[in-house]
């Protein structure tokens, strides 16, 4: 019989998050050197070190077979002219999939493959975007409120979080002139070079 406390709670209470799972924080300070202007990052870190996002751990058994899904809370802000965004990853077993519903709030979801085909797709509340087997994904904030996603996908798929943090991706989302703007990523040719 498998273990099911896993499940627990947050299968009752996924609607409005939970307190009673622990969630997984990131603050700025763990991944400075993601953001391009290094400069206006540091100046943040000087005054305070601001959480970017946080999301559920489940403790789903990563085994074949069993779906792991959560919850991402993604803060709104910018470092520079950056929007605040996840780390962004591969997964592991490359030809997994994933599944984003955007529950509140606003943003994009970059996809990138290894092959540099990439797209960045707008979250609205309620819509859904998938993710394709070998596409590295990351969440970008463009709003001014939590932009809040629940997430499903296969317990055993582990995640790749070097390539990114080495290579980047080949884009990045900032605002220009109030508007939202996708660039290239020029910290990602020079890796590439
Ligand atoms: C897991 C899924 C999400 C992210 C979460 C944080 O496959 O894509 O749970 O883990 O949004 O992002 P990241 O890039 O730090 O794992
Ligand atoms: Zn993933």
């Amino acid at each position: 019989m498998p273990e099911l406390d896993w499940i627990k709670g947050f299968a009752l209470k996924m609607g409005e998050g939970t307190e009673e799972i622990p969630w997984t924080e990131r603050y700025l300070s763990r991944m400075k050197n993601m953001y391009a202007d290094g400069d206006a990052c540091r100046e943040i870190l000087e005054k305070q070190d601001p959480l970017i996002y946080r999301f559920h751990e489940l403790g789903a058994p990563e085994e074949d077979g069993v779906l792991s899904f959560g919850i991402t809370e993604l803060m709104p802000g910018k470092v520079g002219n950056e929007y605040y965004m996840t780390k962004g990853h591969f997964h592991k077993k490359l030809m997994t999939s994933e599944i984003y519903l955007c529950l509140s709030g606003s943003g994009m979801l970059m996809l990138e493959n290894m092959e540099g085909d990439w797209k960045v797709i707008p979250m609205k509340e309620m819509e859904a975007v998938y993710v394709p087997a070998g596409y590295a994904h990351r969440s970008i904030n463009t709003g001014n409120e939590v932009l809040r996603m629940f997430f499903v996908y296969g317990a055993d798929a582990g995640h790749d979080y070097n390539t990114i943090e080495t290579k980047g991706f080949r884009h990045l989302v900032t605002e220009q002139d109030k508007e939202t703007a996708v660039i290239e990523n020029p910290a990602w040719q020079a890796a590439s070079e």
